[in-house]
Formats: structure tokens, sequence, C-alpha cells
């Protein structure tokens, strides 16, 4: 790998050469894909709590398109047997259950044709501050999903998970320095040569780059925590007005980066702004029911998990938020309503995900609608 270039000497054909980009979230889905949680050593009691939290969001968003959930040879009939039949549910091994992040990101191309995008996962910082080892089933599962549904896949030479990343579907991408310019993830790679293997990979042609994610965000700052397209030109950030929240820097400067740039098309972009859940504190009981291995992201009561609205699904004429039993959620729907009229805002209570390190968004992938 050349590490002095802005571009990177690519051996392969990419999306772009050939006439793919990913769309956005908001365009029409095929279908939404989830993996089963139950590992121990990030799931309380193995899963049992988080698993019921899963089967509400399969439901509420198989309200709107379909779900299929993916699941271990050991967990398949538990599964199918918490899942409402329309559910669709394929045995699959994993590691973990973060289906934005090890699934495929999905381009398109103008005839319609489907592809997805395999991106290196080294489960959020291999061996300089990963979250767990190994992690190599989880770095087949977008071809897997891939080979499923008969869709071709390009492999992308370079670490990225899917919650790094946010398009609009017309040339922009937003993205955290903290995460894609981490040295535990593509350490010989240098921000020039990064942008252009997303612009590559992705089908764009504008990187914004925010410097940084939501406090305390095991990602390393993913962006869909932090902010989120909700249609071209308009992006939801998430807020605080307490100036002694070490949230407020953050959304701050992301604000302030937000609203001195342009898009793609040379739009300015529009902000709204969703206050986020008051501090949510992991209990000693949540605490006692995880059992961290070495290498395992520790649990530890007293820790602060990195709550935020912004980290909701948009599905085909529907939102599905997470909810924390907090003064804020109401405030948070009503305003997603706002956002979004023509969609219909369901609220599933998302406290044994975020427990695990991420929210809905995270354990979700939208497959656009193709037209082949
Ligand atoms: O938020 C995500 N996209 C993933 C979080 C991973 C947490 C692993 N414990």
């Amino acid at each position: 790998m050349l590490a002095t270039l802005a571009r990177v000497e690519l051996e392969t054909v990419t999306p772009k050469s050939e006439g793919f980009k990913m769309p956005g979230e908001y365009e029409l889905h095929e279908g939404c894909w989830m993996i089963w949680p139950e590992r121990g050593d990030n799931w309380r009691y193995g899963g049992y709590y988080a698993q019921k939290a899963f089967v509400e969001v399969a439901k509420a968003i198989s309200r709107f398109e379909k779900v299929t959930m993916c699941v271990s040879p050991e967990n398949w009939q538990v599964a199918r047997g918490m899942l409402p039949e329309h559910i669709r549910v394929i045995e699959m091994t994993n590691n973990d259950s973060w289906m934005r992040d090890v699934g495929p990101s999905f381009v398109v191309n103008n005839g319609g044709e489907i592809r997805g995008v395999s991106w290196d996962f080294n489960a959020w910082g291999g061996l300089r501050g990963g979250l767990y080892f190994p992690w190599d089933q989880d770095d087949l599962v977008a071809a897997k999903v891939c080979d499923i549904e008969g869709k071709a896949l390009y492999y992308a030479p370079f670490v990225l998970e899917g919650g790094s990343i946010h398009v609009d579907g017309e040339g922009t991408c937003i993205t955290t320095e903290e995460c894609l310019l981490n040295p535990n993830r593509n350490p010989d790679l240098t921000k020039e040569q990064i942008e252009y293997l997303l612009k590559e990979f992705l089908g764009v042609e504008k990187v914004i780059w925010i410097p940084r994610g939501v406090y305390n965000d095991e990602t390393n700052g993913h962006v869909d925590n932090l902010l989120c397209y909700v249609r071209p030109g308009e992006v939801a950030l998430t807020w605080t007005d307490d100036i002694n929240d070490p949230q407020y820097a953050i959304s701050r400067e992301a604000y302030d980066v937000l609203a001195n740039t342009t898009d793609a098309k040379g739009r300015r972009l529009k902000i709204h702004t969703i206050y986020q859940p008051n501090p949510i504190i992991i209990t000693p009981e949540e605490a006692e029911g995880v059992h961290p291995m070495d290498g395992t992201m520790p649990r530890q009561a007293g820790d602060r998990l990195a709550g935020s609205y912004i980290n909701h699904y948009i599905a085909n004429g529907g939102v599905v938020m997470p909810l924390f039993n907090d003064p804020h959620d109401e405030l948070a729907m009503t305003k997603l309503q706002e956002i979004y009229p023509d969609r219909e805002i369901v609220g599933v209570y998302a406290r044994e995900i975020i427990l695990g390190g991420g929210n809905i968004h995270c354990i979700t992938q939208q497959q656009p609608k193709g037209r082949i």
C-alpha cells in the first residue's frame, strides 16, 4: 500500500468505476437485516434481555418492510420460537450482532441493479482496543448476506464499519475523524487515501469530516450515533444545552462543521437538533449479568453509555427509534415526527441494546429495493 499518494493503487474495479453508489437510507428498501444477540461477555445473561429487545425492534420494522434475522446454529430454534412467523430466520454463524457494521453496504446503479460492499472488519480496533477477538465470522457476514440474496460483492480493501458513514444518496458522505482516522483502523492510510476509497466504494464525490462522535461511544465515534441524514440536504444532530456535559462541545463542534460546509450538490445543510437523553449509567445489577473475557469491552457499574435518539432506523414509511424511559423520549419522538412528516414514528424501549454498546441503527442494515 502506498502511504504517501492521495490515491491508493487499487487492484480491483470499484462501485464508482462501474456506475454504482450507495442510496440514502430514506430511499425505498427491499428489507432489513439483523443478527441475534447472545454473547455473554457483551449482553447480560447471555442475551436473555437483549433478545427480547431485538424481537421488539424486528417486529416494529416488520410493520413496514421484510425483516431477516440471522442466528447462530445454537440459537436458531430459540430465535425462531421468539419471532413471529413473518420474520425470516436464517442460520448464520457470527461473532456478535451488529449488522450495521458487519453487513454489506448495498450500492445501486441507474438500471436498478443492487450489489454489496464488504468492508474489512476488525471489531472496532483489532488488537489495538478492539471490542472482542476473534471477529473472523463477523467478517464473513456481508458475503453470506449477498450470497443468499444473489448479489455481486465488492471487497473494499480497508477497515470500515457501516455505522461510521452516512450518505445522502446524492454524492455526499459524512464520517468522523475520530473513527476513520483512528490508528486502530487503517494506520497505513492517509486521510486523503481514505477519502479517495470512500468515494470509490460509496460512489460519492464529497466527504464531510466531523471531528468527534458521541461522548464515550465505544466504536471510536461512529457518525450514526451523532448525526444522520434525514433527506438530501438535511441532517439531524444529537444535542444538549448543558455546557457542563462532555457532549456539549462535541455537538457544538459538529454543528459548526455542518453549518459551514456545502454538500456535493453545493447545498448548505439544514440542521435539526435533537436533545439527547439524560446520561445513561450502567447499574450494578446490569454489570453483574455480563461476564467479560480477556480483550472484551468491560461493563462496569457507573459507566456512562452513549445514548442518542439519532441511532434510529428509517424504514419504508416508518422510523423505529430508541426509547430510554427518559423525560426526553417524548420530545425526541415529537421532533422526529416533525422531521419525518410522512413516516410513522415507532418507539422501542432500547436500554438493553445500549447496554451492549450500540442502538437500533447499529443492529440493522437496510437492503435497498432494486429493479433487477
Ligand atoms: O454501535 C455500534 N455500531 C456497534 C457497537 C459495538 C459494541 C460491541 N460491544
